[in-house]
């Protein structure tokens, strides 16, 4: 009889096996609905995607001849900022991946359910280069185009080719595109001209303008600043394979005093809806603390999708507890959300830098919240006087019960 030799379990082989049941756990492990919630968006325990859910075998070597201690090799910083589409039934979302290089690119991960068990695929997208190389790639908005195809518009960043040797922070961000039909595989466009030094924040409207490819944009004299860029832009571009837009004017403005001071952008591609194009934008204001980002929602008409008809004033949604506290602290970022076949609306959003979350909310919430909160009164005095008129209203109504 043969004797098989017994096998002794490698410190390894343990490791491996630790880490992997740790990774399931965690990709499999079901998330719930907060209980309070406002009655606009309903938060949830777990962020959807965290750099813990990249897979394991992008970060360690598997081979105990090269990779002795089993350690990560390549480590991942933060998931963050994704575009979101659904296809067929499966909900995607293409995230921004930070390594530790401080680099981003983007991946594809799925969900059965769009609340819990996103799975990164197998490879990140291997998204083509223009002749002038991206440094960083980041926050990809998803546009399902009626002309057939899926957009992705994206930050190109690269160093700033007027600054000194010695100023090695100076850098450019433009609006550089690309296009699918199924996320795999990419056709790169030529990056977005425009009359702005910069832009970010670049989203292409889903439906045909006068004919015309239609850019939602962010110009921006500064990387950091807006400066004299005042707001949410507006631009028509003939042709999507030699992308201009020659004439951007500002159809949401920063102002003062208000949410969006500093600085505003728009995330998604709008929501079509029977009363107009419902909007998700980022509002960013100086505090003592640094910048802060918060999001708020907007209308523009069905027929003029650059003409703002209902815009609620403040927030609606604003960094809380964890969400607080990350890489850029008092964050939140949205660029990605999906309307469902029942009428219920998941966003996705990032906090701080560092991770992405789910809310949930119908079409018709959202609507009832833009078309019905009072605009921005603009100075205290006004703002109280809607408050006021809120109070005595319910005081009324308390009083008759
Ligand atoms: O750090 C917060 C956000 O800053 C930028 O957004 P904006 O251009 O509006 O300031 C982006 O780099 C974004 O990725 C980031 O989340």
């Amino acid at each position: 009889m043969e004797v098989q030799p017994v096998r002794l379990t490698t410190h390894f082989e343990l490791r491996l096996r630790r880490l992997q049941a740790a990774y399931e756990a965690l990709i499999t492990r079901p998330n719930e609905p907060l209980p309070e919630d406002n009655g606009i968006v309903t938060r949830y325990r777990y962020p959807v995607l965290t750099a813990a859910h990249t897979p394991l075998f992008w970060r360690y070597d598997f081979n105990p001849e090269t990779n002795p201690y089993l350690m990560e090799r390549m480590g991942i910083n933060a998931v963050f900022n994704p575009g979101a589409i659904k296809l067929g039934s499966r909900y995607l979302l293409v995230a921004r991946v930070e390594g530790v290089d401080r680099k981003s690119f983007f991946a594809v991960a799925e969900s059965p359910n769009g609340i819990d068990n996103f799975r990164f695929w197998d490879e990140p997208i291997a998204l083509p280069e223009t002749e002038n190389p991206d440094v960083n790639v980041y926050d990809m908005r998803l546009t399902a185009h009626e002309d057939g195809w899926i957009y992705g518009v994206f930050c190109t960043e690269r160093k700033d080719p007027s600054a000194p040797p010695t100023n090695t922070t100076a850098a450019v961000a433009q609006c550089g595109i690309a296009r699918t039909k199924d996320l795999k595989t990419w056709e790169r466009l030529p990056d977005l001209k425009t009359p702005s030094p910069q832009q970010r924040n670049c989203v292409l409207h889903p439906e045909f303008v006068q004919g015309k490819y239609a850019f939602y944009t962010r110009p921006q004299d500064d990387f950091i600043e807006a400066g004299s860029g005042g707001g949410i832009g507006w631009g028509l571009c003939e042709d999507i394979t030699h992308p201009v837009i020659h004439e951007e004017r500002i159809i949401d403005p920063r102002r003062y005093h208000t949410i969006k001071e500093a600085k505003n952008g728009l995330g998604p591609p709008p929501i079509k809806t029977p009363y107009g194009w419902l909007h998700l934008a980022h509002g960013v204001r100086h505090t003592a603390a640094g910048l802060r980002y918060v999001l708020y929602l907007f209308m523009t008409a069905l027929d003029e999708p650059w003409r703002v008809i209902y815009a609620p004033g403040g927030y609606f949604m604003a960094p809380e507890g964890e969400e607080r506290v990350g890489d850029v602290s008092n964050v939140l970022f949205c660029n990605g959300w999906i309307l469902d076949d029942d009428g219920r609306v998941l966003i996705y959003y990032a906090s701080s830098d560092t991770r992405c979350h789910v809310a949930t909310s119908t079409l018709d919430r959202l609507l009832d919240y833009v078309m019905h909160t009072p605009p921005d009164g603009e100075r205290s005095a006004a703002c109280l006087q809607q408050r006021l008129n809120l109070i005595r209203r319910n005081l009324q109504w308390m009083s008759q019960k």
